[in-house]
């Protein structure tokens, strides 16, 4: 078939709308029609060319929902018209980190996915005969994507795929690395470094998680009123300080924060986030991707005294066994994602949603297909 899609042609260029071709899925795919998709801050750090395993041309996208338009040979998971959720972070339940119970990262089609390509090796998109790469195993800047069975999450017929698009991504990181990797508990202190779609995201969290004290940082001060309204008792610029901003958290925190997290990809501030956590018990969690060959560094006695560093991908859900509660905690009224989409356009349209996250206009702009 043939259908609409936003081509990533090379690093730096605007995205251009092309008409591609699109194969049928094969064994273990499926066929989705995109209704909606967010965009991600990973999104334009893959077309900046930053991103160690961006690759061109691609479709890229990762914060979609959708409906299954046709399904390949195997398929037992998912029936013509569910209602999914694609995942860039598979749950195949079979391989070794699956069985681990330790973490949310399977493996089952990481090795293909990282190479823009389905798990057999090949593409479903191509333009003139010549292959277009997948992205992140979703592509959903598309009207129809081809998704591995594993990674899509089979979600409740009633959500607003509108909203719900955005726990694709964005907003289950942030609440999943407050809940899933801290394990942030009633009364703890939080610093949050960045308050885009992730950072407000971990407020949200870190509010459910009881926090007595959320400390939201970021130069832009006009993410100052969103930071309130999810939960953000303390607000801090800076910009406006002559100390470093780890000794000004130090300061108003009587020793440091319980928690940290680094929602920004800047390798500086993740020292920040480590260093600004209180001795002895401090956790700090890296949630923004940093660029290409860059590398974090800090004083080894600052873990030797009891601070703790931590990552988290997808906020260390399972896409498949845990998204679909997310989903449900939505339309329970249980999590917020309504004040996250600032804007909403059409496809042809997406540079525009780009240039906003750039001029730090928006948190979240949702494509309507
Ligand atoms: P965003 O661009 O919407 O938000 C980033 C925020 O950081 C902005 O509000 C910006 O003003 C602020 N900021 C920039 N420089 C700053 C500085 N020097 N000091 C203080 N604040 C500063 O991005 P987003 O979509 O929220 O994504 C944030 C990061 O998380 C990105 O690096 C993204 O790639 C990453 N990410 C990681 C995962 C994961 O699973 N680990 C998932 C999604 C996104
Ligand atoms: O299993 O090796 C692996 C990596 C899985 C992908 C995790 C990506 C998390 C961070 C990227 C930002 C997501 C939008
Ligand atoms: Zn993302
Ligand atoms: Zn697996």
């Amino acid at each position: 078939m043939k259908c609409k899609a936003a081509v990533a042609w090379g690093p730096g260029q605007p995205l251009k709308i092309e008409e591609v071709d699109v194969q049928d899925p094969q064994a273990g795919e499926v066929l989705v029609r995109m209704v909606a998709t967010g965009v991600c801050h990973t999104d334009a750090f893959t077309l900046s060319g930053e991103d160690p395993e961006g690759i061109f041309p691609a479709i890229l996208g990762h914060e979609g929902a959708g409906i299954v338009e046709a399904i390949g040979e195997g398929v037992t998971s998912l029936s013509v018209g569910d209602h999914v959720i694609p995942l860039y972070t598979a749950e195949c339940k079979e391989c070794k980190f699956c069985l681990s119970g330790k973490t949310n990262l399977c493996q089952a089609v990481r090795e293909t996915q990282g190479k823009g390509l389905m798990p057999d090796g090949t593409s479903r998109f191509s333009i003139n005969g010549e292959p277009i790469f997948h992205y992140m195993g979703c592509s959903t800047f598309s009207e129809y994507s081809v998704v591995a069975e594993v990674s899509l999450a089979k979600i409740h017929v009633d959500a607003p795929l509108e909203k719900v698009c955005l726990l694709g991504c964005g907003i289950t990181t942030g609440i999943g690395a407050v809940l899933n990797t801290a394990k942030v508990e009633e009364g703890a202190t939080v610093a949050v470094f960045g308050l885009g779609g992730i950072g407000l995201s971990v407020i949200q969290g870190a509010r459910m998680a009881g926090a007595g004290r959320i400390i939201a940082i970021d130069i832009n001060e006009s993410k100052f009123e969103m930071a309130k309204q999810f939960g953000a008792t303390d607000c801090v610029n800076p910009k406006k300080f002559d100390a470093p901003i780890q000794q000004v958290i130090v300061d108003m925190t009587d020793g440091g924060v319980d928690y940290s997290f680094e929602c920004i990809g800047n390798v500086d501030l993740m020292r920040s986030a480590l260093e600004c956590c209180h001795k002895g018990w401090g956790e700090s969690i890296i949630i923004g991707v940093a660029g290409a060959g860059q590398e974090i560094s800090t004083r080894p006695f600052q873990l030797v005294t009891g601070r703790v560093w931590k990552g988290s991908a997808f906020g260390g859900v399972k896409g498949r066994s845990q998204l679909p509660g997310y989903v449900e905690d939505y339309m329970n009224g249980k999590i917020e994602i309504d004040p996250f989409v600032t804007h909403t356009m059409g496809l042809e349209d997406i540079n525009n949603a780009f240039d906003l996250m750039h001029e730090g206009k928006s948190i979240r702009t949702v494509i309507l297909f």
